[in-house]
């Protein structure tokens, strides 16, 4: 097993590995880099959906997300879908997936099944690097600070996504929720600190106006999505992605209009999160 960082602040590749015949050694190293990296990168793998969740059950425990379609056979495997004819992809935006949980997921494993012939990579930031980068001054006034993360301007009546082609491939508007996060959090393995809030979930800072936590908000997302704390990963049939959601950001390029695209996703379980 070969770990080598795939780019200055943003993840990193493990090659000579399969993920389907994982030893315990190798599972001890992986979670050592994925500690480290927040964010690994997989090539060539044989994955079937059996052996994804066998995967992540040595992992940690499953999760299963509130409104995505799940595989026919598989009720804890996600499809992030987008057909032919379909306008909108899943995951378009910078997000975290399920920072509106309480216990926010602590990582998800997403499979390429169905590719595009060019296009659709996924972003990725690194939100320990764009925390540290911070002025002491903002990291100061951040750390006393809580947001609100929702997804009921997505997958509510009315959602953002209900309002286009997505719509019939999403369930759960009601299961839609709030939860409060701190701003910057302690990640819980690393005991690195982090900044908390993502485009997609984040509706406003706790006891702030809107308008002014939007100010705030939009100032510190230009500042993560600045090159140097991102990178985009081309998928390759075989090729797979484990990010951990506490510290990252992800997005999903929508370039390839007129084509399929199908990957699988489970989300492993996560805790509450705990102020830096
Ligand atoms: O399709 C992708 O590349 C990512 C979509 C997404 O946001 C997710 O699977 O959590
Ligand atoms: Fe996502």
């Amino acid at each position: 097993m070969k770990i080598t960082p795939f780019s200055a602040n943003c993840g990193a590749t493990v090659e000579d590995f399969q993920l389907a015949s994982m030893t315990d050694d190798e599972l001890a190293n992986l979670r050592q880099a994925f500690t480290q990296h927040g964010l690994l990168f997989f090539r060539n793998q044989e994955l079937s959906p059996e052996e994804h969740l066998h995967f992540a059950r040595r992992f940690g425990s499953i999760v299963v997300n509130k409104f995505f379609k799940t595989t026919k056979e598989h009720p804890e495997i996600a499809e992030v879908r987008k057909e032919k004819t379909q306008q909108t992809n899943i995951g378009g935006g910078w997000h975290a997936d399920h920072s509106y949980d309480d216990e926010p997921a602590m990582g998800s494993i997403l499979v390429a099944r169905v590719l595009p012939k060019t296009g659709g990579n996924t972003h990725f930031a690194n939100l320990y690097a764009a925390y540290e980068a911070l002025p002491s001054s903002m990291q100061e006034r951040l750390a006393a600070m809580r947001a609100i993360h929702s997804n009921k301007h997505l997958y509510g009546e009315n959602g953002l996504y209900r309002l286009t082609d997505l719509a019939d491939q999403l369930g759960g508007m009601d299961r839609v929720g709030d939860a409060t996060h701190p701003v910057v959090i302690t990640h819980p393995e690393s005991g690195r600190k982090a900044l908390y809030v993502n485009p997609g979930h984040t509706v406003q800072f706790e006891d702030w106006g809107f308008d002014e936590s939007r100010e705030l908000l939009e100032e510190l997302y230009a500042h993560v999505t600045q090159p140097e704390f991102t990178c985009s990963f081309n998928w390759l049939p075989g090729s797979v992605t484990f990010w951990d959601n506490r510290c990252s950001w992800h997005i999903a390029d929508n370039d390839y209009q007129g084509q399929m695209r199908l990957m699988h996703r489970i989300t492993l379980a996560g805790s509450a999160l705990n102020a830096a």
